[in-house]
């Protein structure tokens, strides 16, 4: 039996709504990655969220259509016939423009936004030389006093000098909870990148760069960094699983531990920036 096409359209369109409200409601429950550990994984985990929730009307559209055609629509045994003629519709493509403008319109707007938003860090005091930390405040409290800290990628693994500490070094990162953070992420060798998956920070860690991130922890816990740019035959073991945000008094503790301990790893002394030896002068 022939259908006419409004009864399709109709089907469709009642099981289109029904399945993306299911779906919707699913995407909704999901804890996407990467977590909530700093302010920036909860923008981007939300992001990511917002993403899966527009994108799933659209995703379900598409998969329902491609099912209901090969049953519906497929070719039925007996003679070979092409279907009828197609010469546009106009209505479906009126309708097509304006439903992808109306979502690009509203990732751009919601792009623009969060570009412009405190979040990113654009409020932070940025100092390319670090100010000491003043005593009896909460370290990282507010955003002039953030803490400043190096990351310094070198084969293969990283170091992380606290500036505001006597340039006191660390094979791990470790930072106080509840505090702004300025990452200066850098190398002494070649290319490599800094990637602290649970706080959702990756910054390229290139010599003779200071490249600058902002990070607001907000939860205590351990976080893994990796290098995420090859550079070299053990880059595969460039992970550190100890990175950790601590309590405020905890993070006290450590750091002057850290600043009366041997140094882990020989670092060249402290510059905003390295470069590889034999160091090219003027440069
Ligand atoms: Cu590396």
């Amino acid at each position: 039996m022939i259908r006419p096409p409004r009864t399709h359209a109709i089907r469709l369109l009642i099981a289109w709504a029904v399945l993306s409200v299911v779906g919707v409601v699913i995407a909704l429950q999901l804890h996407l990655p990467p977590g909530d550990q700093s302010q920036q994984a909860v923008d981007q985990s939300w992001l990511l969220q917002l993403m899966t929730v527009i994108s799933t009307p659209v995703f379900v559209g598409v998969v329902l259509f491609i099912i209901y055609s090969a049953f519906v629509f497929r070719q039925r045994r007996g003679a070979l016939e092409d279907g009828p003629p197609s010469y546009g519709n106009f209505r479906v493509q009126v309708a097509w423009v304006a439903i992808t403008s109306v979502i690009v319109f509203i990732l751009a707007g919601i792009g623009i936004s969060e570009l412009a938003s405190s979040s990113n860090g654009t409020n932070f005091t940025s100092a390319n030389q670090p100010t000491l930390a003043t005593s009896g405040q909460p370290v990282g409290g507010t955003e002039a006093h953030a803490l400043q800290v190096q990351v310094i990628g070198q084969q293969w693994y990283f170091t992380y000098r606290y500036a505001d500490y006597g340039g006191a070094e660390s094979l791990h990162l470790i930072l106080p909870v509840n505090a702004n953070v300025v990452l200066h992420v850098t190398s002494t060798d070649i290319l490599h990148s800094f990637w602290a998956y649970q706080l959702g920070i990756k910054a390229d860690a290139n010599p003779g760069v200071d490249n600058i991130s902002y990070l607001t922890t907000l939860r205590t816990g351990s976080f893994t960094v990796r290098c995420a740019e090859l550079c070299g035959i053990w880059h595969g073991n460039m992970v550190d699983t100890n990175g950790a945000v601590v309590s405020q008094s905890n993070f006290a503790t450590w750091i002057a531990a850290l600043q009366t301990s041997a140094k882990d790893v020989p670092l060249p002394p402290y510059a905003p920036a390295y470069f590889p030896s034999p160091r090219v002068k003027g440069t």
